[in-house]
């Protein structure tokens, strides 16, 4: 379908990142062309997130009547099971991640959407791949089902463009940090918990090892990076799998170390557990080079911005 008027279909809009980018693109352009849609029914909560729409990705029939009822011309597609839980669940991981992006590029192709939005994540790269500046073609070899259906996606992203000209556009998500919503079941997961137990109690139980870098990005970049993308001309866009996107790399201890230069009181301890193991199959720190060079990607926040932006905006929220 084609129309001037973009009609704009967020799925998984309350989790982490789709909070957020709903709010953007609402934003960017007016509350009613963007649709928000989860798994979650209807209740008080999802009032604040109206227009809203209960909806199972996986139930592709209700999908597609969904995008000819709204007449979508756009989809931003983030429903995925994570890097953790994905490891406790193998198959169900697979099926919602998988089958999930399938309904989605199925149903672009037949009701010839504009574009779609689909996250990959840096959980593509595995043991093999360079741990500090890994690059946009370093080797992909994950060990999660996470990483195992990311990259799967990304070659699928990249047939449905190919084959069927469809303007799928995707980045490789470092882990995510900001204050709205939590994530859910991810790896990268204390760098967020860590600064709600220093405000609510003062002390952490990092599930990581101290010395455990990784590589992680502000929400307010991320959604920067993805709308950036979207917006980018279409002969700009070399990738068609998915984009490596840098913003930050610090150890758990570094983080820690930042967050007490403000409440110097906090007090941290480490118990790795078995999410360790996935954080040592990831890069340390990602090039993104290409990303830059093709659509001027450029992040804005240091940890150090970072850590000051959350703590204020965490405050206020438990004031
Ligand atoms: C996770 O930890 O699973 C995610 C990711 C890096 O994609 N935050």
């Amino acid at each position: 379908m084609y129309s001037n008027k973009k009609s704009i279909l967020v799925i998984g809009a309350l989790g982490q990142i789709g909070t957020e980018l709903t709010a953007a693109l609402r934003l960017k352009y007016g509350v009613d062309a963007v649709t928000a849609s989860d798994r979650h029914p209807v209740n008080e909560k999802t009032s604040y997130v109206s227009p809203y729409v209960q909806l199972n990705v996986l139930d592709k029939a209700a999908l597609q009547a969904l995008v000819q009822e709204k007449e979508i011309t756009h989809i931003y597609h983030l429903a995925a099971v994570l890097s953790a839980t994905g490891e406790q669940n193998p198959l169900m991981a697979w099926d919602i991640n998988m089958q999930g992006l399938l309904n989605v590029l199925e149903v672009a192709r037949e009701e010839k959407l504009e574009q779609i939005f689909w996250p990959s994540s840096i959980a593509v790269f595995g043991p093999d791949a360079p741990k500090a500046d890994c690059p946009q073609d370093g080797v992909t070899n994950p060990s999660t089902v996470y990483g195992i259906s990311k990259i799967a996606g990304e070659q699928w992203c990249r047939y449905y463009f190919e084959k069927y000209g469809l303007d799928v556009r995707s980045v490789r998500y470092p882990g995510l940090i900001s204050y709205s919503a939590p994530p859910g079941g991810g790896t990268t997961d204390y760098a967020v918990a860590i600064f709600h137990e220093a405000i609510k109690t003062g002390s952490y139980e990092c599930f990581l090892a101290e010395d455990t870098r990784l590589p992680m990005l502000y929400m307010d970049d991320a959604i920067r990076a993805t709308l950036e993308l979207m917006d980018a001309p279409a002969e700009h866009i070399s990738i068609r799998t998915s984009y490596n996107l840098s913003g930050l790399s610090f150890s758990a201890a570094e983080l820690a170390a930042e967050i007490q230069k403000h409440i110097p009181e906090l007090k941290v301890s480490y118990q790795p557990d078995s999410r360790q193991a996935i954080a040592d199959s990831w890069p340390q720190s990602i090039d993104d080079t290409v990303a830059r060079n093709d659509w001027g990607w450029k992040p804005k926040f240091d940890v150090g911005l970072m850590t000051e932006d959350m703590l204020l905006n965490l405050n206020d929220k438990y004031a």
